[in-house]
This record gives C-alpha cells, sequence and structure tokens, in this order.
C-alpha cells in the first residue's frame, strides 16, 4: 500500500508518518527529514537547501524528486508514506511516473485538515518545547518562516487538493482531533 499525507504545515503528517511506520511495517519517505539531513550533512546541496528551508520556502523540485528517486529503489516492506510530498503539481506528475516506472500504484491521498490558528499553536509550541528540553527550535519553526510555510502551501500545495479529488484518490480527514482519533481516522481509510 502507497500513500500520501496531505496537509499544511503543522497538519501531523510527520506525527501520522511515524505511527504508520511502527505498525504497519511501512515506509516513512519524508522530504522534510531528509532535505534536514542534506542540510546537516554539509554537502553542496546541503548548503543550497539550508537558506531555503530556514526561511520557510520550497526547495526545488528538480532536488526533492531526485531525493524520492533514490529511496524508492530501496526496500518497499509494508509500502510507502509520502510524508510532505508532493508539494507542487510538478513533483505530483513525478511521483506518478515514478511508481509507474517501479511498477507501483497510488492507494489514497489523505488530506489532512488543520486550521491556520491551530498550526501556529502547534509549531510555536514545539519551537518552546524544544528550547524547554535544553534543544534548539528547527530553524523554520518561527512565526515569520511559518508565514512564508503557509503561504507556499496555499499557493503551490492546495492545487494537489483538487488535483486528487478529479483522480478519485482524496480522502480528506480532521487533522484537528486528538493525535489518536487522527490515528483512528486514517486507520479506517487504510482498513
Ligand atoms: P516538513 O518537514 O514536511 O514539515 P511540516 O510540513 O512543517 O510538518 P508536519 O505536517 O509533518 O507536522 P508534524 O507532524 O511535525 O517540511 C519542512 C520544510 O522542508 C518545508 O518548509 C520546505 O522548505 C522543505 N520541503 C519538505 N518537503 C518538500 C517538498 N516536497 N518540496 C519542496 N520543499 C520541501 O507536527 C507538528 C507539531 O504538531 C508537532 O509538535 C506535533 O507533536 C504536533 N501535533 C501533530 N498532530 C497533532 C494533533 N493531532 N494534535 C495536537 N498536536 C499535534
Amino acid at each position: 500500500m502507497n500513500i500520501i499525507l496531505l496537509g499544511p504545515p503543522g497538519a501531523g503528517k510527520g506525527t501520522q508518518a511515524g505511527h504508520l511506520v511502527e505498525t504497519r511495517d511501512m515506509i516513512q519517505l519524508s522530504t522534510g527529514d531528509m532535505l534536514r539531513a542534506a542540510k546537516t550533512s554539509g554537502t553542496e546541496m546541503g548548503k543550497r537547501v539550508a537558506e531555503v528551508m530556514d526561511r520557510g520556502e520550497l526547495v526545488t523540485d528538480e532536488i526533492v524528486i531526485g531525493l524520492i528517486r533514490e529511496k524508492l529503489e530501496g526496500d518497499k516492506k509494508g509500502g510507502f508514506i509520502f510524508d510532505g510530498f508532493p508539494r507542487t503539481l510538478a513533483q505530483a506528475d513525478a511521483l506518478e511516473a515514478l511508481l509507474n516506472e517501479f511498477g507501483e500504484k497510488l492507494d489514497a491521498v489523505i488530506e489532512m485538515q488543520v486550521e491556520d490558528d491551530v498550526l501556529v499553536e502547534r509549531i510555536v509550541g514545539r519551537a518552546r518545547d524544544a528550547v524547554a528540553a535544553g534543544g534548539t527550535a528547527r530553524a523554520d519553526d518561527n512565526e515569520e518562516s511559518l508565514k512564508i510555510r503557509l503561504m507556499e502551501y496555499y499557493k503551490k500545495t492546495s492545487p494537489l487538493i483538487g488535483y486528487y479529488h478529479a483522480k478519485g484518490d482524496l480522502q480528506s480527514i480532521d487533522g484537528l482531533a486528538s493525535i489518536e482519533e487522527v490515528q483512528g481516522s486514517i486507520a479506517k481509510i487504510l482498513g
């Protein structure tokens, strides 16, 4: 089973993907995690993406599609969870082509709906918790970057909702509910 988790920043895509990895032996392909790993690795690509990510903008389609392609070549286990990918129509087209190439298909696109004020609360809360625990907050977990992340989402990612709806793949759930309730909504869709 291959699924996409779609939603604005802080909707809980990463949180839910982690649960599916534990309970269904699926593989989480989080482009956000891959890009953060590239940032800390100090590679040329990492240096290029760091500033873009920290500002809250989207990294180029070419880089992100390349990262996903590499992962599809590996073990498939219980299937792939595309977490935070695709984020543009060009990425959605590329994913379709890649799945065809690897003999895979998409089983569901789960849209997690959360209002903007709650997203801000969650992300600012995550930054505060990280600092309180003696660590550092994610460089893009601040109100200024978050404004840009939300603008990027509405401009470039939200058109994917209509795109997948037209294909008959879209399932929308309430992402405002508790983490456990959201897990339940996803389990109902996946069967
Ligand atoms: P991501 O890493 O994908 O981050 P995100 O969208 O901000 O977070 P997510 O929805 O996973 O929320 P989470 O579970 O963490 O992207 C970061 C950046 O990477 C982007 O801005 C961009 O620059 C770049 N990027 C990534 N993919 C790209 C792509 N395909 N193309 C181009 N650029 C790309 O949850 C957030 C918080 O809410 C947590 O603290 C969590 O505990 C809490 N929470 C979760 N569910 C909750 C619930 N139900 N109730 C209460 N709290 C909840």
